[in-house]
Parts: structure tokens; sequence; C-alpha cells
């Protein structure tokens, strides 16, 4: 079964046009799961996130997240350039790879998830994969930078679905002054 899933998207205060992005695609038994936050804010980051999330919905999935975000690299070539984070939901397994500041969390198996410095488009230096068991009743959360990490419990929002947990995470943890983006699928038995 496809994961449940549900995000939230969100310019910062006074902007329409908002550079963070999430795409969700099943293919087959994979699922990709990725989210992009483009450099600045504003119609010009809300760009370069069009591009991106046009070449992440026609990229192939089945040959992992680095080659995903080698390709997605690629495509941001000559524009302000992205951090983004991709995840492959496989067989009771993820496969991530994650470059600049975005980050990835799962509950209740935490999966080590290791990122890549550098800007999608400019810079990347190598893109460092992670991965780690993801069975059924495993939920995967991927967020940008406008939404506070350090405080964030994902043992607290299990009586909640995608959806509600989704809502709550953004309420509680995402700023106001930079665009946020948060993206929860809860991976489901066949
Ligand atoms: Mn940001």
């Amino acid at each position: 079964m496809t994961p449940a899933r549900f995000h939230i998207v969100r310019p910062r205060a006074g902007e329409i046009a908002c550079g963070d992005g999430v795409l969700v695609r099943d293919d087959g038994p994979r699922t990709l799961l990725a989210l992009v936050d483009a450099l600045g804010h504003g119609p010009a980051a809300a760009e370069v996130t069009a591009a991106a999330l046009a070449c992440l919905s026609r990229v192939a999935i089945g040959a992992g997240p680095i080659a995903v975000l080698s390709e997605l690299h690629a495509a941001l070539r000559g524009t302000r350039g992205a951090a983004a984070m991709v995840c492959v939901l496989e067989r009771d397994r993820l496969f991530g790879c994650g470059v600049g500041n975005v980050d990835l969390r799962s509950d209740p198996t935490s999966v080590p998830v290791v990122l890549s410095p550098g800007i999608l488009g400019g810079s990347v230096r190598a893109f460092r994969a992670f991965e780690g068991a993801a069975p059924a009743g495993t939920r995967v959360v991927l967020f940008s930078d406008g939404v506070s990490s350090t405080r964030l419990r994902l043992e607290d929002l299990r009586a909640l679905d995608a959806e509600r947990a989704c809502r709550t995470i953004f309420d509680r943890y995402a700023y106001s002054h930079d665009d946020a983006s948060v993206l929860v699928a809860d991976v489901r038995g066949s």
C-alpha cells in the first residue's frame, strides 16, 4: 500500500510566492518523497523550486536518491540554487540523500541521516546517501530550515494521523520569517 501522506508549504510572512516545495510520487513498489528549499525567497526562489519540482516529477527513481539529486543538480545549474531532501521508500527500506539545510526524521525507527553540504545547481562536493529500516508503522518527516527541529519530538505525535501530525508540527515549529515546508508520510503494510 502506498504511504499515507500530507504536506504543508507556506511562504514567509509578507510573500505570496514560496521558495519551498514538496513532491510525492508513487512508482510501482517505490515512493519518492522530495522537499526543495530554493535559496532566498519570493518569486525568484519560487521559479527555481518550480523547475526543481518539474525535474523531480519526471526523473527515474529506481536508481536511488543520489541519481535523483545528481539529475536535479544538473537541472538547476545556472539558477540561484536550492537545498533538497529526497527519500525513496521501497519494501521496508528508506533510501535518502539531502543537500543543504533540509532534514529528515523517522519514528519509531530512527534512520541515521547524513547530510551533504553544498547547493544544488551550484557546488556539491560529494553526495552522501543514507538508508535504514522503514517497516509498516514508520512515520517519515521531511522539513526545511523554516521549521525548528530542535524541539521536534515525533513520539509525542503518534496518536495523530499524517495530516494532523503535519498540521501540529507546522503550528508548533514553523517560523513565520522564512518559507517553511513539512511532509509527513506514514508507511503502511501491503
Ligand atoms: Mn529556508
